[in-house]
């Protein structure tokens, strides 16, 4: 098989991608390793910058998102016993959406077929040859055959774990990574959410988030040491951690249930230089990860790949260089930002082993700060809705 680009990965970062470049009318083509069935059975992000819902409204994929998704006019910030609330809209004159990373999976794969955006799923050992020559090419397996595809360039979306970034010479790639010394315990159920906007706690016991996917399915999530194992925490201990840690106002609220999904994520911020190689790029966690706390992850991708979309259609219309050569260094500049803004958030709300009680004193003060301050809060605001492109 030939194509003209050649995507590894159909998470959100390939099947954006994909969609972008199929809506110029290139070819391109995406190889999964994963069934379609165990992509979206993931249970990932929440929340969406514009930078995201714009994607998918210039591929007229919003529809189920602006019926089923809520926008967000601002957010809390708790230091438990009260709400601070950021005004994102005043703050801003912008919002976020709260639609599930797995509800826009689902509308992407759903608009695949119709827009020529072939996806292989189940492709196994996917390796990726001469990437710093103009031919590319990458291998897979599949029903026991081995096949092959030329492209003009790969795009390494292949997510933290995936092949791509390791494609990148040891002498040439250069990580940065922090990894936290705790974890998200989450829960999904289908109880209505404690609170109308989403709620970041700073409790002495530890973080909590109040998050949710829609008024009638909650998601919630407890700071807890990496030692701690998903089967430690029956329903009802999580859910009455979860009370200790929310705010009085807000813990009243909430609605048990039984676990639709309960699992731990590990925490750690991560960028890998470069983002591209040769005819090799990467986009999205294949190149950076942030820890959840500031609702980046997902987003980053959607600039990386609106990035590179446009470098990539630049390249195949007017044979335009200087975009894909400006690519890693124009998505580095956005993605360091909302390192920096995922990890003072994190080291904000977060209780560390480590940490004293003139840590816990420094933690309430600027909390405290950010609760009279205008400018502190158009601050956060402006970072969460994320920074522009
Ligand atoms: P993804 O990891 O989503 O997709 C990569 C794809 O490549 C996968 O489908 C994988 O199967 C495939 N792949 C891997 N190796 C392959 C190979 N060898 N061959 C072929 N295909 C291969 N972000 C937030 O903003 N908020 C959150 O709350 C949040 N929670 C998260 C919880 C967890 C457990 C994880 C892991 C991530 C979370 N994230 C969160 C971040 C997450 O949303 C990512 O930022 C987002 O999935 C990035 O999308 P992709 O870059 O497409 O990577
Ligand atoms: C979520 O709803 O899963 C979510 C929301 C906001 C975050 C992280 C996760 O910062």
């Amino acid at each position: 098989m030939k194509t003209q680009v050649a995507i590894i990965g159909s998470g959100p970062s390939g099947l954006m991608l994909g969609h972008l470049l199929r809506q110029a009318g290139l070819d391109a083509v995406i190889l999964e390793r994963q069934t379609e069935e165990h992509v979206l059975s993931r249970i990932r992000a929440g929340v969406l910058e514009t930078v995201t819902t714009d994607i998918l409204e210039d591929l007229d994929i919003a529809d189920r998102m602006n019926t089923e998704g809520l926008p967000h006019d601002g957010f809390n910030l708790a230091d438990g016993e009260r709400l601070i609330r950021i005004d994102v809209k005043g703050l801003t004159d912008s919002h976020v959406m709260v639609y599930g990373q797995t509800e826009v999976t689902k509308d992407l794969i759903d608009a695949a077929p119709s827009r020529g955006l072939e996806i292989i799923w189940e492709a196994a050992d996917v390796a990726l040859h001469d990437v710093e020559s103009d031919a590319p090419y990458v291998t897979y397996k599949k029903d026991g055959a081995e096949y092959r595809i030329d492209a003009r360039f790969i795009a390494g979306c292949d997510g933290f774990h995936g092949p791509s970034r390791k494609a990148v010479p040891d002498a040439i790639g250069r990580p940065f990574e922090k990894v936290y010394p705790f974890g998200w315990l989450g829960i999904l159920a289908d109880v209505p959410p404690c609170n109308h906007e989403l709620i970041y706690a700073n409790h002495e016991r530890g973080f909590a988030l109040a998050s949710m996917r829609s008024m009638s399915r909650s998601r919630y999530y407890i700071q807890v040491p990496l030692t701690e194992k998903v089967e430690d925490w029956p329903d009802d201990k999580l859910w009455d951690e979860l009370c200790r840690r929310l705010p009085p106002e807000a813990a009243k609220n909430v609605a048990r249930g039984p676990a639709l999904e309960k699992s731990i994520a590990p925490l750690r911020s991560y960028v890998f230089e470069p983002m591209r190689h040769g005819s090799l790029f990467l986009a999205g966690d294949s190149a950076h990860i942030v820890p959840p706390t500031g609702a980046k992850g997902l987003n980053l991708a959607a600039s990386d790949v609106r990035y590179l979309s446009r470098a990539l259609i630049s390249w195949f219309e007017k044979n335009d260089n200087d975009a894909v050569a400006a690519y890693s260094e124009q998505a580095l500049a956005r993605v360091w930002k909302s390192e920096r803004f995922s990890w003072q958030l994190t080291m904000l709300m977060h209780r560390f082993p480590d940490d004293g009680p003139f840590d816990r004193r420094v933690q309430v003060a600027e909390l405290d700060y950010i609760a009279s301050s205008e400018a502190a809060q158009r601050t956060i605001a402006e970072n969460y809705i994320g920074l522009p492109l």
